[in-house]
């Protein structure tokens, strides 16, 4: 009995420093993770008059009426919108999205921007070309109401050094471009620096 406690204490007391050593490395690290918010404010029971059950939950103000109206007027649904729209990040730095909105959106990488997967929206904001990332279905990735996700690390393939540009495939105008710095904590280098580099190579 003596020798058994003796033996779980010591499982113990080396299970808590490796916890501890992992929390002072945490620490010691990158910056916490960058978030990016997908924002809107639709009103359930229009929203959910027009599209169904549950297309929109929580307790936003602008009607579906007021939504469509603003989107002729502007191209644009100012609070349905991704915070920050643009960000500057470092590599290795982790990132989450978060849905704080009542609606499903999707961050979705894409090469350039475009329309999304609803031909309406598209039309009504000015962007009737989908752009061909939002009509992959099979690797969309759909970011429900009050949820949050991992998001890519800076310097990983989903978020390389450069520029990258995200979306929603649902409400087109809901964009962020992230660019991430070279490794080495210089300022990034121009596409030209780039570019002439690249070409002494050949
Ligand atoms: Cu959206």
């Amino acid at each position: 009995m003596k020798r058994r406690f003796g033996y779980r204490t010591v499982v113990w007391a080396a299970f808590a420093a490796v916890a501890l050593m992992s929390l002072a490395a945490g620490a010691g690290a990158v910056q916490g993770d960058k978030k990016f918010r997908m924002y809107d404010d639709c009103e359930p029971t229009s929203f959910n008059a027009v599209l169904g059950d549950g297309a929109c939950i929580g307790n936003g103000h602008t009607t579906f009426a007021e939504f469509i109206e603003e989107l002729e007027e502007t191209q644009d649904v100012h609070k349905w919108r991704n915070v920050p729209l643009n960000s500057h990040l470092n590599v290795g730095r982790p990132t989450e999205i978060e849905n704080r909105g009542g609606e499903v959106h999707t961050f979705t990488k894409v090469a350039e921007f475009g329309g999304g997967f609803i031909p309406d929206l598209n039309g009504i904001s000015g962007n009737p070309v989908p752009a061909p990332e939002c009509l992959n279905f099979g690797a969309i990735v759909f970011i429900p109401a009050g949820a949050t996700e991992e998001g890519p690390t800076a310097g990983s393939p989903d978020l390389p050094v450069g520029i990258s540009k995200f979306q929603c495939c649902i409400h087109p105008w809901m964009r962020t471009t992230i660019e991430v710095a070279e490794p080495g904590g210089g300022a990034p280098a121009s596409p030209t620096q780039g570019k002439s580099s690249a070409h002494a190579h050949h």
